[in-house]
Parts: C-alpha cells; sequence; structure tokens
C-alpha cells in the first residue's frame, strides 16, 4: 500500500467505543428473533427506528443457523471490532484512498442488480443474479481475524459460506491451478477510479487449493447484516491467513485460470506485494516491519501493538497448503 501515515483512522477508533460486541449480540439476538417470527416483541425491546431499517436491510440476507462456524479453528475468542469502527476504517481504493473516504463515498455503489459471472476453465461456467449466489449455499458466521499489510488488524464476524462450495458446483476441470477474482470498475459510481493509484479493475487472485481450503470465504455479511457498501457489498472474498487486500470487494467475476494471475497490487509495486501475500511477521515489507500490528479500537495511538501471528494465527490450517515452499521467495 502507499504509506499513509495520518493518523485519521486512530482518531475514528477513539471515539467509536461506544459501538462494541455488546451492541454486536444484541443485533444478533434481534435477527434471531425475528427468524422466529417474534419481531415485534423484538422491536419494543431494541432502538427502534433504526431496526427497522436494518430490518429491511437484513432481508437480503438469510437467516443464519443458530451454531457458530463448522469449520474448525475459524473462530477467534478476541472480542469484536467496534462496528462503528470497522465499517469506517476502511480500504476500498475505489472509494478513495484515505480510510475515512470508502463510508463517505461508497453511498454510490448500486448492489441490486448485480450479476457474478463464473468462468473460465470450469466444466459449468455460470451468471448467478446476487441473490441466487446468496442462497447457493448455507450461511455461517465466522469470526475472523483481518491483517491489513499497513500494520492494523481488526476482528470481524463475517456471514457466508466457503467458497469451495461455490466452486464445487460449477466444477473446475483438472487444467485450472488458479483463480482470478474481478472486481466492479464503473466511474459513474466508483470516484476514485479516477486515480492512477492502481490498474483498474482491482483484482487478485488465489492457488486452487487456497481457493478450496474452508476458510477462504464468500461473504455477504458482517455483525448479522447485509455488508455496507464499504466493506464489500454486495459480496466480497475474505482470505483471513493473507493480508487484507487479498480479500477483494465486490467480486463481478471468479474465472479460473491455469497461469498465475496478475493481482493488482503486484502490479503496482511488484517487489513490495507478491502474489502469496500470507501474514508472516518474518519477512518485512521493504519499507517497514511486519512483526507487529495495531488493534483498531485498543485504545488509540499510544495501545501496546500485538505481535502478527504467522499466517495471522491460522497456521494449523493452513500451513500445509505451503509445505517445502521457501516463504520468503514467495511472499
Ligand atoms: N475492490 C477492492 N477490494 C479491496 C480493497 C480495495 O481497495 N478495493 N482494499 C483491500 C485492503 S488493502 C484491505 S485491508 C481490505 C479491507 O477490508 P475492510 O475495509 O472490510 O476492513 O479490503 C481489501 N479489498
Ligand atoms: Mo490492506
Amino acid at each position: 500500500m502507499l504509506i499513509r501515515n495520518n493518523n485519521q483512522g486512530f482518531v475514528h477508533s477513539l471515539n467509536s467505543e461506544i459501538t462494541s460486541q455488546t451492541q454486536y449480540l444484541q443485533r444478533r439476538a434481534f435477527m434471531q428473533t425475528l427468524a422466529t417470527g417474534a419481531a415485534g416483541a423484538a422491536l419494543a425491546s431494541w432502538a427502534g427506528r433504526d431496526a427497522l431499517a436494518a430490518e429491511a436491510e437484513r432481508a437480503h440476507l438469510p437467516a443464519l443457523k443458530g451454531q457458530p462456524s463448522k469449520v474448525s479453528g475459524a473462530m477467534t475468542v478476541e472480542a469484536a471490532t467496534a462496528y462503528k469502527d470497522a465499517t469506517s476504517y476502511n480500504n476500498y481504493y475505489e472509494f478513495g484512498l484515505d480510510k475515512g473516504e470508502p463510508v463517505r463515498n461508497a453511498g454510490t455503489l448500486k448492489t441490486r442488480p448485480w450479476t457474478v459471472r463464473i468462468e473460465g476453465l470450469v466444466q459449468k461456467p455460470q451468471t448467478l443474479d446476487i441473490d441466487s449466489l446468496l442462497k447457493l449455499s448455507a450461511q455461517e458466521e465466522r469470526i475472523y481475524r483481518l491483517r491489513c499489510v499497513e500494520g492494523w488488524s481488526m476482528v470481524i464476524p463475517w456471514v457466508g459460506y466457503s467458497l469451495s462450495e461455490l466452486l464445487k458446483k460449477v466444477q473446475p476441470l483438472s487444467s485450472a491451478k488458479y483463480v482470478e477474482f474481478v472486481t466492479l470498475a464503473d466511474k459513474a459510481q466508483m470516484p476514485g477510479l479516477r486515480s492512477g493509484v492502481l490498474d483498474w479493475p482491482y483484482t487478485e487472485g488465489l492457488r486452487l487449493d487456497e481457493a478450496m481450503h474452508p476458510l477462504t470465504l464468500l461473504a455477504f455479511g458482517m455483525y448479522g447484516e447485509v455488508l455496507p457498501n464499504q466493506n464489500g457489498a454486495p459480496v466480497r472474498l475474505v482470505v483471513p491467513w493473507k493480508y487484507g487486500f487479498k480479500s477483494a470487494k465486490s467480486l463481478v467475476a471468479i474465472r479460473l485460470t491455469d497461469k498465475e494471475p496478475g493481482t493488482a497490487w503486484n502490479k503496482a509495486a511488484r517487489n513490495e506485494y507478491g502474489f502469496y501475500s500470507n501474514v508472516n511477521p518474518e519477512v518485512d515489507h521493504p519499507r517497514w516491519s511486519q512483526a507487529t500490528e495495531r488493534r483498531i479500537g485498543e485504545g488509540g495511538l499510544f495501545a501496546k501493538k500485538r505481535k502478527t501471528l504467522m499466517f495471522n494465527g491460522y497456521g494449523d490450517q493452513v500451513a500445509q497448503l505451503y509445505a517445502g515452499m521457501d516463504l520468503k521467495k514467495f511472499y
């Protein structure tokens, strides 16, 4: 990423301790009540108008199953980042380069109608309407850490299902080795496209086995609600053991290929952002260390930093994908 050493984000986090885990749990309880049909009672006990608006929005998101993730190791026991921080401190360059810009600018993103093409080296290519994609598999909630390459992290309860569920349905050909993710690039909706920082559309890529790993999530919601635009509505990728930029927002195509696809950040700075981009405290970014991170929401500028964990703490689940690979060379 660009070095953007302004303190804007920490100002946000200082002011927003109010929306927290508690409020998140209230929202979830409210959603579960909705699912059981006792919406009226829940509304009475919940912050009225806000809840009504949110309810209309959430209608797009199938009710969560009561069970937490089945994927072993997917949940972290750490407290979720405050909702307000996670939705107002964002990287989404299509809506501006500063962390506070996406929340202000992403209102112009139109998330319906929306289609996602699944194409390339598959038996059954298809173009799916977002609402069909949403219902393709059971949604579940997964609390993942997200570690940004710039040195901060968050803990977010995502809602979605494993990308592998979709890939299995389209049946990759044996020649398919990689998956390329293409995101929306529409000048009419995205003021950030005027910037030449990246080569639009923002694209990302994974090796097929990484894409098929159960931790790799196709996310439609967070904190029990549909994704806010600035977080990548209506559908994004979340790859928790890689730096945040691999988690491409607002996907329009998923393309299976036989060659390693180019990625937006690798094209912008080849020696700084590799294809793999696994979180690795031992491999410094050429311009800064990756050994520690600041958890957004933790006490602002003077909070103690946390040690960054290998594979962002998901090593037990994913380390075997890289057995025998030199992770300094394949950074
Ligand atoms: N299309 C698109 N996707 C993107 C980005 C972007 O600029 N454009 N930024 C990435 C980066 S650098 C990070 S850290 C995460 C941030 O996700 P969040 O805002 O939901 O925390 O989104 C990633 N996905
Ligand atoms: Mo990032």
